[in-house]
Order: C-alpha cells, then sequence, then structure tokens
C-alpha cells in the first residue's frame, strides 16, 4: 500500500449548487475531477485527519467506483474511521441518521437525486456537516473557493475495497465499517410511527403501491412496508437499485411517475400510492383517485402529526421553502405555531431544527421531512401518511377534502420550461429584477401587482443573509407567483415558476388547479415575458 500525493490544478465550475455539485457523468469521470472535489472538501473544512464519516450513495453508474476513491483518499488523508453502505449504498435519509447516530465528522453522499443515471446523465457529490444536514452556504463556499486553490490531493494505492462483506476492516491506519444500509434506518422508523396500527389497518385490506423506480429506496420500503409492516409482497414495485434507474426518470411526480398514477385511478385500484426519487428524500403521495401535492401533503402532515408517537407532544413550529404554498402557514396559525419560509434547498432548514424551533419542514418540489434526520425523506414521509391513515380511519380523499374545508384550499401548480438558453433565461430573471420597483400598482391580464420583491432570507440563528432567491409576485386578491431558476440542473437552465391562489372555501374547493390558476399563470406570463425573452409559451412539467 502506497501513499500517493498526486500534482493536480484547479478545475473551472466545481461550484455545488441547490443540493451538492452535479454534473454529467462523463464530467465526473474526468482526469482528477472526483478527486480535485472530495480533496477540497477535506481541505475546506480542517482536513480529514482524525475524522471519521459516512459515505454512501443511491447506486447510480460510478457510485461504486466513487465510493472506492472517497475511501482510499480519506485513508490517505489520515481519517480515523468511514461508515460505508454495503455496496456503497445508502439512501440520502439513511446517511443523514447514520452521521447523527454515529457522531461522525459528517459524510459524503454520492447521488444527483431525482436527475436520472447512466454512464451519459448525471451524476453528484455534497458533503453533509456532523448536525447529519447538507453544508451551509458558508461551508459549499468554503469548499468551492478550495478546488481553486488545489495544487496536490492524497490517495492511497491499493487493491479494491470489499465494501460487499458486512462488518469491520482495515484499510492502512484506517478503520472501514461495512454496513447494513437498511436495518439503522428501518429500526428509527419504528421508534416514530405507530407499527402495529399500520399494520392492522393492512390485515383488514388496505391496499399499497409504493414505486421505488428502480432507485435506492427499493431495498428500505421492502423492509419496512412488506417485511416489517405485512404488506402484500409485490407491493412495493421497481423495488432493485440499478445504475441507470432502468431507464426511468426517478422523480416523484405525476408526469415520472405516470404508471403509478395509472394503477390509483383504475377501477380497482390500490388505496394508498406512493413514489421515491433517485437518493429516497423526496416522496409523492397519492390516494385512490386523489394526487396529494406535496405543499398540501405538508400542511395535512403538519395538522396531524400529533397521531404519530414520534410526534404526539405536537410539533415546535414548521418551516417551507418560499416557493411552496402557504397552506401549511394557515395550519400553524391556527395552532399557534412558528411558521419559517426559507430559502429553496434543505440546508437551510437545518438552523432551525438543530435550534429546536421546528420539527416539520418541507419543499413544493415532493419534499418533506422532521427533525429525526436532517434531510428531506421520501420513505419518512409515507409512513406519516399510513399512521394518519391508520389512527383516523379516513381514506386520503376524505383526509384532504376535511382539510380544505377547514383551512380552504390553496391552489398550487409549477411549471418548469427546460433546456433553456442559460443566457436568455439569466436576462429574462435580469431585466424583471431590475423592473421590480416599477411593478406595484401595475395591471397585468386583469391582475394587480400588489407586492414585487428578490426574496432574501436572513437566518433567524446565525444570522446569515442569502439574496437573490426567488422573485416574488403578489397580487391583489393574494394569489402569487415566484420565478427562479433551477440550480440543480446539468444543461441549460430551467425556469421554475411557482403558482397559487387560496380559495377560503366552503365553495370553490374543487376545481381543476390549473383552471384555478389560470389568471395567475397568464399574468406571471405577461409581466416576465417568458415567450418573448425565451421563446416558451408552455411548460415542459407540471405538477
Ligand atoms: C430542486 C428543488 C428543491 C430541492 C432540490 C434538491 O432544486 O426545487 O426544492 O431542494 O431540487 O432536491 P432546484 O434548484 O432545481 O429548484 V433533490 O431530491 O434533487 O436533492
Ligand atoms: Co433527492
Amino acid at each position: 500500500m502506497t501513499l500517493l500525493t498526486i500534482p493536480t490544478q484547479p478545475i473551472d465550475g466545481q461550484k455545488p449548487g441547490t443540493s451538492g455539485l452535479r454534473k454529467k457523468t462523463p464530467v465526473f469521470m474526468q482526469h482528477h475531477y472526483l478527486e480535485n472535489f472530495v480533496q477540497a472538501i477535506f481541505d475546506a473544512t480542517g482536513g480529514a485527519a482524525g475524522k471519521s464519516y459516512v459515505v454512501g450513495g443511491d447506486g447510480r453508474y460510478f457510485n461504486d467506483r466513487a465510493v472506492q476513491v472517497i475511501l482510499r483518499m480519506a485513508a490517505a488523508n489520515g481519517a480515523a474511521k468511514v461508515i460505508v453502505g454495503a455496496n456503497g449504498i445508502l439512501s440520502t435519509p439513511a446517511a443523514s441518521h447514520l452521521i447523527r447516530k454515529y457522531q461522525t465528522d459528517g459524510g459524503i453522499i454520492l447521488s444527483a437525486s431525482h436527475n436520472p443515471g447512466g454512464p451519459n446523465e448525471d451524476f453528484g457529490i455534497k458533503f453533509n456537516t456532523p448536525n447529519g444536514g447538507p453544508a451551509p452556504e458558508q461551508v459549499t463556499e468554503a469548499i468551492f473557493a478550495a478546488t481553486g486553490r488545489l495544487t496536490e490531493y492524497r490517495i492511497i494505492e491499493v487493491q479494491d475495497i470489499d465494501i460487499a462483506t458486512l462488518g469491520p476492516q482495515m484499510l492502512g491506519d484506517m478503520h472501514v465499517s461495512v454496513v447494513d444500509p437498511v436495518s439503522d434506518y428501518a429500526d428509527l422508523m419504528e421508534t416514530l410511527f405507530d407499527f402495529n396500527a399500520i399494520r392492522a389497518m393492512i390485515g383488514r385490506g388496505f391496499r399499497l403501491r409504493f414505486d421505488a423506480m428502480c432507485a435506492v429506496t427499493g431495498p428500505y420500503a421492502r423492509e419496512i412496508l412488506e417485511n416489517r409492516l405485512g404488506a402484500a409482497a409485490g407491493s412495493v414495485v421497481n423495488a432493485t437499485p440499478l445504475p441507470d434507474f432502468g431507464g426511468m426518470h426517478p422523480d416523484p411526480n405525476p408526469t415520472w411517475a405516470a404508471d403509478l398514477m395509472d394503477k390509483l385511478w383504475a377501477e380497482d385500484g390500490p388505496d394508498f400510492g406512493a413514489a421515491s426519487d433517485g437518493d429516497g428524500d423526496r416522496n409523492m403521495i397519492v390516494g385512490r383517485r386523489t394526487y396529494v401535492s406535496p405543499s398540501d401533503s405538508l400542511a395535512v402532515i403538519a395538522a396531524n402529526a400529533h397521531l404519530a408517537p414520534g410526534y404526539a407532544g405536537g410539533l415546535a413550529g414548521v418551516a417551507r421553502s418560499m416557493p411552496t404554498s402557504t397552506a401549511v402557514d394557515r395550519v400553524a396559525a391556527e395552532r399557534g405555531m412558528e411558521c419559517f419560509e426559507t430559502p429553496t434547498g434543505w440546508k437551510f432548514f437545518g438552523n432551525l431544527m438543530d435550534a429546536g424551533r421546528v420539527t416539520l419542514c418541507g419543499e413544493e418540489s415532493f419534499g418533506t421531512g422532521s427533525s429525526h434526520v436532517r434531510e428531506k425523506d421520501g420513505v419518512w414521509a409515507v409512513l406519516m401518511w399510513l399512521n394518519i391513515l391508520a389512527a383516523t380511519g379516513k381514506s386520503v380523499a376524505d383526509l384532504l377534502a376535511e382539510h380544505w374545508a377547514r383551512y380552504g384550499r390553496t391552489y398550487y401548480s409549477r411549471h418548469d420550461f427546460e433546456a433553456l438558453d442559460a443566457d436568455a433565461a439569466a436576462a429574462m430573471i435580469e431585466d424583471l429584477r431590475a423592473r421590480l420597483p416599477g411593478l406595484p400598482g401595475t395591471t397585468a391580464s386583469g391582475l394587480t401587482v400588489a407586492a414585487a420583491d428578490d426574496f432574501a432570507y436572513t437566518d433567524p440563528v446565525d444570522g446569515s443573509v442569502s439574496a437573490g432567491q426567488g422573485i416574488r409576485l403578489t397580487f391583489e386578491g393574494g394569489a402569487r407567483a415566484v420565478m427562479r431558476l433551477s440550480g440543480t440542473g446539468t444543461s441549460g437552465a430551467t425556469l421554475r415558476l411557482y403558482l397559487e391562489h387560496h380559495a377560503d372555501g366552503p365553495d370553490g374547493l374543487t376545481l381543476d388547479a390549473q383552471e384555478a390558476l389560470a389568471p395567475v399563470i397568464r399574468a406571471a406570463h405577461d409581466i416576465a415575458g417568458i415567450a418573448e425573452k425565451v421563446g416558451r409559451t408552455t411548460p415542459d412539467v407540471v405538477t
């Protein structure tokens, strides 16, 4: 075994986005690309000497090679211990749990999440801090700065490490512990939810379907839903993680999980359906012929979480990302809970959870989670819904209808315009930003602008400021449109247009969301000039 110090030089563009560094797989496989970034993580966080880490990923193409490289680099940089999921597999929430449970100095997670995987698709890497959460902006900026200063990286030359066999081993002076990726996580879920009540509901004939989309949650869902909760064998479909996700786009929304939607709309469909994404942190919840929007799911969970044993004492507070609908705010107001509005990305929830200010967090992008870990958690959200259904005996459709009747309905949709010319998209946002001060009082497509700003966030815990987090247009009458550019894509630009309109009820709660939002959609297009500036009139994906 030889310790090598390899000369290298900075590689442009290794700047983490909303959730880590994501690039096309061939980019990551370029000479020194992964190695440079990993060395920058160690350099920017005070070195690896004597430290311990969790390492794992969602099993996508290049995950196995990357894990070998990271282990060899951790050993060469003097790390004391690495806990690695068997075969390099860990869902993002399971990795977060291991970091917390074993109190490591952080973790390195390999995933491009909901982006497709494969030799010509996407790969990604991110660093999580000792609280188990995605590194906050100060840390990702320090890592990026370190990528620009690199002159060398350290690695040991050694045969591949056996990461298929569970148990401890040594890599030079470094302890490597290969762990079952599922068991610790499944045990944690048993402490939070009433497994007996869910098992009894399933025993009474409740049928469910979980689509793992050939991504990382298959083994987790099988163990928890089928083995521990007694769902029929085969309730979990697409359950084997594959390096290319079987060609699927593991993004749990009605477009990409169309097969699940079909099954839930079928004559004799199951009572409950759910899907998760590449790395297991997202979730989509579907009832029989009932789609639950992620923003509504967050609000329903906020209103009912106390029915789950782990949350019986109530929630400390809730937080949502700014573009997420205000449905949860109404629950918080009724319950007298604090409600925070943060920028997009789970890293902004970490301080609030660490400080005990919030228990529940959510994003409109199919992300929900709680302070049990510091990542959003797809399987957790599914179990929370099952627990609520078991405790109330209600169907998903009834629960949602009753929620709307009580709080009103916040119609919500996100329109994504993908593969835009990056310069044109940036110019459109710039132009809009420049016009913001003049917008209030003006009228577009029959709606009057009440307020217009670019969202800036001051973290209430550490005072750090994040500006430029999305353009907000609020109209008289309360409708809202938000626009921002995606920070997770790997080619061109994606414009996200978020639309919302609240109906108090009792009438007007059963419209089609697109229909209810038609006026605000028109006004947003009109004000931003989407057709003229980026050449699009209709979105590629509507959620
Ligand atoms: C998207 C979502 C955001 C989410 C992020 C990471 O970011 O909008 O809410 O936190 O993905 O999720 P962006 O910048 O593309 O809008 V995951 O499951 O991809 O880690
Ligand atoms: Co994800």
